[in-house]
């Protein structure tokens, strides 16, 4: 930094400044001095920290995400080709470094794995509307941490989402609208007319029309690029006029000319996807990552993540401002809920106290009268018992008595028989 001049301020000096100033030393600047080296701060740590960029790619089995993501990073990703057999729709997440010159990117590309495979629509975009709440989720959980660690924590937020349309010339489909409905409040979405080569020159151009007035009249809201910036207004609004940007996408090296060229060879010629007149892909690659990455990741923080934040404390019941509209600290709300979570349990515990009465009661009562009639019924069978008892004694004395008198009628026979043996005898005797 060069020494301070003596002076800096500019206003006008009376006499006895001046000659003051005519005596004073006059030293040359030897370069930057004060704060407009600050910006310049601000590049050296970015740079040194590095950056970071989420991609999400939706779009059907086979569309040309994989190829697309190596056309725009210049890389060989390597990605399988996936199935159209799968029976849910899955999020495959890769994080690459990369680095151009001395500038560091972290790359963290999200593509859906058989999006458009299923029969249901819901099943189709329910998962991707639940990775992208699962990464702000995420990423409020950092922030309401209390030994926060952003330092080392990866925001694996979602910045921009490319969504990948069929190149079918006709229109969007239902699951097109459908997905785009559920997540342009969570996330920036640049629409893309996939294998733009597919089409014409003059069907592409309808074409774009009819989706941009599809998306409007369905009232889902894409990315727009911002135009409040003087440097990149112009080319900004020009491109929001180019949306849904048709691309290419091809790692293969085509000879054109006598230059190599990134391209699709074709029998009647060369697609060059580096060719503003063929597709849009550098214009989608210069809008993307050259001009308004940071301003993806700006709307990702203060626009999709604030909203998500908002409701999500919204429904913890931490509201900005209290029942009479005034505003409430944090402490407050805390303290209000605390108390109100107290005197809830209070009530619980009152109403479960009260119940556990009511039931010992009803118990009580129940026991009684099941003793009740016990007792009613142990009464009855002693009594059937003691009248079983007098009546069995009854019929003993009967049945002994009866026995009585038959001996009595036994001897009685007894010596009756013998009287008139003997008296026949006698008889017997008298006559002989
Ligand atoms: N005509 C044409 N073909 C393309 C384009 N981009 C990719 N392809 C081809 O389409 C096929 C599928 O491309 P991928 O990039 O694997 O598609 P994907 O969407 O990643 O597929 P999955 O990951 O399996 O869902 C490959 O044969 C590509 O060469 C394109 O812009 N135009
Ligand atoms: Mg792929």
């Amino acid at each position: 930094m060069a020494e301070k001049p003596r002076r800096m301020s500019t206003q006008t000096l009376d006499d006895e400044d001046t000659q003051k100033e005519d005596n004073a030393r006059c030293l040359t600047m030897l370069g930057h001095f004060g704060f407009d080296c600050l910006p310049q701060q601000l590049v050296n740590k970015s740079v040194q920290q590095g950056f970071s960029f989420n991609i999400l790619c939706v779009g059907e089995t086979g569309i040309g995400k994989s190829t697309l993501v190596d056309t725009l990073f210049n890389t060989n990703l390597k990605d399988k080709k996936s199935s159209h057999f799968y029976s849910d729709v899955g999020l495959k997440v890769q994080t690459y470094e990369l680095q151009e010159s001395h500038v560091q990117l972290k790359l963290t590309v999200v593509k859906t794995v058989g999006y458009g495979d299923q029969m249901s629509k819901e099943a189709s975009y329910q998962p991707i509307v639940n990775y992208i709440d699962a990464q702000f989720e995420a990423y409020l959980q950092e922030e309401l941490k209390i030994k926060r660690s952003f330092a080392d924590y990866h925001d694996s937020r979602v910045h921009v989402c490319l969504y990948f349309i069929s190149p079918t010339g006709h229109s969007l489909k239902s699951l097109d609208l459908l997905t785009m409905k559920n997540i342009d409040s969570k996330v920036n979405i640049v629409p893309l007319i996939a294998k733009a080569d597919a089409i014409s020159k003059n069907d592409l151009q309808k074409f774009k029309c009819r989706i941009m007035s599809e998306l409007v009249s369905n009232g889902i809201q894409i990315y727009q690029f911002p135009t409040d910036d003087e440097t990149s207004s112009q080319v900004n609004s020009s491109m929001n006029g180019l949306l849904p940007f048709a691309v290419v996408g091809s790692m293969d090296e085509v000879k054109v000319g006598k230059r190599m060229v990134r391209g699709r060879q074709y029998p009647w010629g060369v697609l060059q996807v580096e060719n503003e007149n063929h597709c849009d892909f550098v214009k989608l690659r210069d809008m993307l990552l050259c001009t308004n990455m940071e301003d993806l990741k700006e709307q990702t923080h203060t626009q999709h993540y604030e909203r998500y934040r908002c409701c999500k404390l919204q429904k913890m019941g931490f509201p900005d401002v209290g029942p009479d509209n005034q505003p409430v600290s944090f402490q407050e709300i805390y303290e209000a809920k605390r108390q109100e979570f107290f005197d809830q349990c209070q009530r619980e515990e009152e109403e479960l106290k009260q119940k556990f009465m009511q039931r010992v009661k009803e118990k009580e009562a129940a026991f009684k009268e099941a003793e009740k009639e016990l007792q009613d019924k142990f009464e009855h069978l002693k009594r059937i018992q003691q009248e079983e008892t007098m009546k069995l004694e009854e019929e003993r004395r009967q049945l002994e008595e009866e026995i009585i008198d038959f001996y009595k009628m036994k001897t009685a026979s007894g010596s009756l028989q013998t009287q008139v043996c003997t008296n026949t005898k006698k008889d017997k005797d008298r006559k002989k």
